[in-house]
């Protein structure tokens, strides 16, 4: 089975909110009427027929981060306990951290899929080490997977490029773009993959609705065509960072979207 979890998460963002509103503004592009509601693989995908909308977790954000993260943990654990994949909607990027320690508790030898303008690897940003600057720094520091591959970037400095080292990470910078280089990396990848989908990989001009705008991004059609070549075991997904405060006409939100559709005709082969 499919599931799909909302995690209205916003306060570890470092720069502005919003983020907390996307799981129910992507959700009215399935039940709003305007979108198709098929991958182009012709998988028909709506909630209550291909997958399970479990709602959103009911997030405190007067609790500390720790406790926040640990409520994450459960609700995922629990979601997948009956070997359901589970596609999560953000929030910001920091709830990638928990969500992938939950599966690396049901699976080893993760890979990781994760596209984003930014690497989120900073050590300690603005003294938050669970800011959603730093998921990925979490992560590889507690070998919650075996391989970061990281899609679209094009913010690296000078510590970031520090910690790609560290961690053995494979980036392909935008400035390199190379799609089949891309595509023959990911089938060469052993063991289960996660997606993580910040949706600020993409140029701002298909996607205007995030909160750090970094021109010079990948076009929508490129993430579909990495997506739509996966032949990878894939065990869960998460769409992170839409910012429907930034939004022009929800486009961004049909974006995202597009791709969720795209995510669970994927989950739906293996
Ligand atoms: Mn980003």
């Amino acid at each position: 089975m499919i599931k799909l979890l909302g995690i209205p998460s916003d306060f570890n963002s470092s720069f502005m909110q919003g983020p907390a509103l996307a799981p129910d503004i992507i959700r009215q592009m399935d039940i709003g009427g305007s979108a198709n509601p098929y991958a182009e693989d012709g998988t028909r995908v709506k909630v209550g027929e291909t997958y399970t909308d479990l709602g959103d977790l009911n997030i405190d954000s007067t609790l500390d981060a720790q406790t926040v993260n640990n409520q994450i943990i459960t609700a995922v654990a629990s979601a997948i306990k009956d070997d359901s994949k589970l596609v999560c909607f953000g929030g910001d990027h920091s709830v990638s951290y928990p969500i992938i320690k939950a599966l690396s508790e049901k699976y080893s030898s993760i890979n990781i899929l994760h596209f984003d303008a930014h690497p989120d690897l900073y050590h300690n940003f603005q003294d938050n080490p669970y800011s959603h600057a730093s998921p990925f720094a979490r992560i590889m520091e507690n070998e919650l997977a075996t391989f970061l591959t990281q899609v679209g970037i094009r913010t690296l400095d000078k510590h970031q490029r520090t910690q790609v080292e560290k961690f053995n990470v494979k980036v392909f910078e935008m400035k390199d773009f190379d799609l089949k280089a891309i595509n023959e990396h990911v089938s060469q990848l052993t063991g289960p993959l996660y997606i993580s989908i910040d949706i600020d990989a993409l140029d701002p001009s298909c996607a205007p609705g995030v909160s750090h705008h970094e021109p010079g991004g990948l076009f929508t059609r490129d993430l579909l065509t990495i997506i739509q070549n996966i032949d990878n075991e894939v065990i869960g997904a998460d769409i992170v960072e839409l910012n429907p405060k930034t939004d022009i006409n929800k486009m961004t939100a049909m974006v995202a979207y597009k791709i969720f559709k795209e995510l669970v005709a994927l989950l739906m082969k293996k």
